[in-house]
């Protein structure tokens, strides 16, 4: 009998999101050195941690790969691209990025339904509600930069942004989680 509960499509998609995932990774180390040699060490360690984030989301696609019986391909991580110009352009990319990644989760999300593969749906779920936190949290960080005078913050404010940041939890608030007491 044939062990391998996911169709090809399912199988391949799955597994480029591993990739992606590694990319990711990849993409938050760069923008954490860059940021830790302009000396900025509270949004190197914010972005570090996040890189370490991705590659967990990149092992759990691995694993349910394995699980469903299907075969992991472990393909080439493009690289990062560009550093970042300044810290709001580093949040914009980071914003941006997080928004790609979302799509990318969402047309899993419809492979699946269209195949009614509905473990694989399940288990997409967790992402899509990652994604939430991952754009909240990369809007929370662009709210912070404007604030601190967009493209033009002065280097006070950014002395400050930047020990908030290494402190600030990997985890953003979600609407579902809010009550009147604690909105
Ligand atoms: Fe893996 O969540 Fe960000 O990209």
């Amino acid at each position: 009998m044939n062990h391998n509960r996911l169709s090809s499509r399912m199988a391949e998609g799955l597994n480029s999101q591993i990739t992606r995932e590694a990319h990711a990774s990849q993409i938050y180390l760069s923008y954490a050195s860059w940021a830790d040699a302009q000396g900025y060490k509270g949004i190197a360690n914010f972005l570090f941690r996040h890189a370490q984030e991705e590659r967990n989301h990149m092992m759990k696609f691995l694993e349910y790969i394995l699980e469903r019986g299907a075969e992991v391909k472990i393909e080439p991580i493009p690289g990062p691209g560009d550093n970042p110009k300044n810290v709001n352009n580093c949040f914009e990319k980071v914003f941006e990025q997080e928004v790609g990644n979302t799509e990318s989760i969402y047309k899993l999300v419809r492979l699946s339904f269209d195949e009614q593969d509905w473990a694989t749906w399940n288990f997409l779920q967790w992402f899509v509600k990652e994604q939430v936190e991952e754009e909240t949290l990369a809007l929370d960080l662009l709210d912070k930069i404007k604030i601190a005078g967009g493209p033009d913050a002065k280097n006070d404010a950014l002395y400050t942004l930047d020990r908030d940041l290494e402190k600030m939890p990997d985890e953003a608030k979600l609407a579902q989680d809010a009550t009147t007491d604690n909105p």
